[in-house]
């Protein structure tokens, strides 16, 4: 059988996160005096911490140097912090834990590919890192989803033909830049609606990993 791979992308896919990128961020816009609602908050999704306070100066009709940007995005981080070091290892998203752990079993290699310059310091608050042969994340990759690079790089870091690979994923820019990529893609329905995710290509849809057997995927 050909060897394949997984490539997992973190918030939305193995935990949410989004909800502490929500309280962080609200933190500050309501300092900036910059309305900041839940459904806004879906716009930042898969997307890096600059562009995303990027998208809250936006709305707000606001400008700022570039320096004063970095400066709120090192203060959004310290406070998203705060919420990361008190995650649970049962906030991992139903039957996720369960799936890496069998495709390791397997011994199918698996990389992560993020947009989080915290990834590791999620994994390790979840007790995962030793599930992952490699991990791509924001601190390694500079072009945003939907570009492949996150994906191109973790197939690369496991030894790996692109399409051999099999990318997990929730955001719309995070199932492009895994088929731009030329890898398969599974999509998980916990950020985007069903409908929304079915206008894209990807070969399987999934509300989560509940119940998921690794053939199911090996047979893609
Ligand atoms: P950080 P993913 C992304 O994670 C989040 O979806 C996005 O909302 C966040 O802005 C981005 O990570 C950067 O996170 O501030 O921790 O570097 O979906 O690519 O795993
Ligand atoms: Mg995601």
């Amino acid at each position: 059988m050909e060897k394949i791979g997984f490539l997992f992308d973190l918030d939305g896919v193995i935990v949410d996160t989004a909800k502490y990128h929500f309280l962080a961020w609200k933190d500050l816009a309501e300092e900036l005096g910059i309305s900041f609602t839940p459904k806004d908050n879906e716009r930042l999704k898969g997307v890096s911490r600059m562009a995303s306070f990027e998208v809250i100066l936006e709305i707000g009709n606001r400008q700022m140097s570039q320096e004063e940007k970095e400066a709120y995005c090192t203060r959004k981080n310290s406070v998203y912090l705060n919420y990361i070091d008190k995650l649970r290892t049962d906030e991992v998203l139903p039957g996720a834990r369960q799936f890496l752990e069998a495709a390791r079993e397997a011994g199918i290699p698996i990389a992560l590919g993020s947009a989080s310059k915290n990834s590791r310091r999620i994994l390790e608050k979840l007790e995962l890192t030793e599930l992952f042969d490699a991990i791509i994340d924001g601190t390694v990759v500079s072009a945003a989803k939907p570009d492949p690079e996150v994906f191109t790089k973790g197939a690369e870091a496991l030894g790996l033909p692109y399409e051999s690979c099999i990318v997990f994923e929730d955001s719309l820019q995070g199932i492009q830049a895994g088929l731009n990529a030329g890898s398969k893609v599974v999509a998980l329905t916990t950020t985007v609606s069903r409908d929304k995710i079915e206008k894209l290509k990807a070969n399987k849809i999934i509300d989560n990993f509940a119940g998921l057997e690794i053939d199911d995927i090996i047979a893609l």
